[in-house]
């Protein structure tokens, strides 16, 4: 196993019970990853990257700050440069027609901790994704209702939670109209079926399939159309990747930078999971495999020194969806080395290395494991 891996399957044992204790059990203490309590950091173990839909209980959790007070009755203001500002709670949404979009959700940072040199923050290894369905209401059709303006550039959003002191900047974010007004663009409510968790953004959350986890603001308060994109820290610093990526460990002005957005094809092997020992026989390497702007055209898995060779895949195809891949492969006793790569229906293919930047985010190098077969 490789160390940071290592690190991460230990992070859990190297927490006191008293740490753990804290953690509430709706977040999945039993078996989500923890990369810090507070703001809480939780990633997927790899072992659920084999299956359709993420559960809720172990999907990945990304807060920057304390997680804000359960508020059923939270109202979401819709102002700004509409013609009929509104103010609405969970039951005016529920009046919409609900939609449901299945969509990934990665971190932008996700695989961060896999770049070389090292950058700071998170230090995220394969976790910070997950696959879900989502139902909600069109973003789409409640500014319509409102009257969006022509004038709108721009949708400013805020949720309710807030910075520990006032020298913290504000997690405001916003998104183009286009994207805006895109149909999957939704404010939902529920997650695989159910009310969604506090810790994934209850009462409500954006969800903008094949867009970074940045975008899909939790506790969403505030919709606010505008002629500018939304400031500050969260806008101008971070959440951005350089126009032209430059060599390993050099600083980008954000200027030569642009908001990071839809997330590159990338594959994850789950299983045989990296030092695993196995019996001899067919063995089964299965992952998932995406891309944000592109359905996965095909995903091929090479064994040892062995050809390329494509993998079955299972689910829909989509931007910003996700499916499961298959490969059996039957492989004498000895010490075994497997790698996965994905190719999108744009003809993007996922690169042995991924693409060095000075915030880490979208790593999608060809991901390896060795396993031992007895
Ligand atoms: N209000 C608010 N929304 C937020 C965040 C946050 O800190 N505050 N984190 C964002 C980031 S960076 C990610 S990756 C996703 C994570 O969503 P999840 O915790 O449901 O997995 O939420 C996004 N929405
Ligand atoms: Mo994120």
């Amino acid at each position: 196993m490789r160390r940071r891996e290592f690190l991460e399957w230990s992070a859990l044992g190297a927490l006191g019970a008293a740490t753990l204790a804290r953690l509430p059990r709706a977040f999945g203490r039993d078996h989500l990853v923890v990369h810090g309590g507070r703001p809480q950091n939780l990633a997927t173990p790899l072992e659920y990257f084999d299956r359709l839909v993420t559960p809720s209980s172990v999907f990945f959790v990304r807060s920057h700050f304390e997680v804000p007070a359960l508020d059923r009755k939270r109202r979401l203001h819709l102002h700004g440069l509409v013609g009929r500002p509104l103010d609405l709670g969970m039951d005016d949404l529920a009046r919409h027609k609900p939609v449901t979009v299945t969509a990934v959700l990665q971190c932008a940072g996700n695989g961060r901790s896999l770049h070389e040199p090292r950058v700071p923050g998170v230090q995220w290894a394969h976790g910070a994704m997950g696959q879900a369905s989502w139902t909600g209401v069109r973003l789409r059709d409640l500014l319509t209702k409102a009257g969006v303006s022509s004038q709108a550039r721009h949708v400013h959003l805020a949720g309710a939670d807030s910075p520990p002191k006032p020298q913290v900047p504000p997690f405001h974010r916003s998104i183009p109209i286009e994207r805006a007004m895109d149909p999957s663009t939704i404010v939902a409510w529920k997650m695989n079926g159910e009310d969604l968790g506090l810790a994934h953004g209850a009462p409500f959350r954006l969800v903008v399939p094949g867009w970074s986890g940045n975008h899909w603001v939790k506790w969403l308060s505030s919709i606010e159309p505008a002629a500018e994109p939304e400031t500050g820290f969260f806008m101008e610093k971070a959440y951005r990747y350089p126009k032209v990526p430059g060599p390993p460990g050099l600083p980008v002005p954000p200027e030569k930078t642009d908001p990071v957005t839809t997330f590159p094809v990338k594959s994850i092997i789950a299983r045989p999971a990296d030092g695993l020992r196995t019996a001899a026989g067919p063995q089964e390497i299965v992952g998932i495999a995406c891309s944000g702007t592109a359905a996965v055209a095909k995903v091929e898995v090479r064994v040892d020194d062995g050809a390329w060779a494509p993998a079955k895949l299972e689910g829909e195809p989509g931007p910003g969806l996700w499916q499961v891949f298959r490969f059996v492969h039957d492989a004498p006793p000895g010490r075994h080395r497997a790698a996965a790569r994905a190719t999108d229906a744009k003809g993007a293919a996922q690169p042995e290395q991924a693409q060095w930047n000075p915030s880490g985010y979208f790593w999608n190098g060809w991901h390896t494991v060795s396993w031992e077969v007895a």
